[in-house]
């Protein structure tokens, strides 16, 4: 088992789209093992794009998870990273497959909808910037 970072993000808070994210996320395999409701400081929200911070779209892309609350959610199930990369879709709205969440519930290459880790290595350090270990202990 392996466990994963998703955010649903403001967009998708705003437009009422959280609950069927996360029904669609269970449906996928996925066991909810941690689930917070926040809303990002800009300093947060730079830190935890830090490695964005050259891109062009950096500002914008702060601004845009700092406009409302998000829902960051740890993901257990088997290969967690790579299945939820698969049913997040591209980080493209135009380009994401039929189907997946940011096709259903995104809008634009920046709104859209979910965050998830990229890597095994990144999830382990983005659980950590939203979850204490006492939060993601298993349940008996
Ligand atoms: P992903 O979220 O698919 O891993 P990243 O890590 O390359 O994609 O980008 C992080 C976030 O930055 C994306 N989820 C999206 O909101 C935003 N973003 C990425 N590329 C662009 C772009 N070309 N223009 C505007 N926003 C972008």
């Amino acid at each position: 088992m392996e466990t994963t970072l998703a955010i649903l993000k403001p967009d998708t808070v705003a437009a009422g789209n959280a609950g069927k994210v996360l029904a669609h996320l269970e449906s996928a395999g996925f066991t909810i093992r941690g689930l917070r409701v926040m809303h990002l400081t800009r300093a947060q929200a730079e830190a935890f794009y830090a490695v964005h911070r050259e891109r062009p779209f950096f500002a914008s892309l702060v601004q845009f998870m700092t406009e409302g609350p998000v829902v960051p959610v740890a993901l257990e199930r088997d290969n967690a990273v790579a299945h939820l990369r698969e049913v997040m879709g591209a980080t493209d709205v135009a380009k994401a497959a039929e189907g997946t969440v940011r096709k259903l519930y995104g809008t634009s290459i920046e709104r859209n909808a979910i965050h998830g880790s990229d890597s095994p290595d990144n999830a382990a350090k983005e659980l950590a910037f939203f979850f204490g270990h006492s939060d993601l202990i298993a349940a008996r």
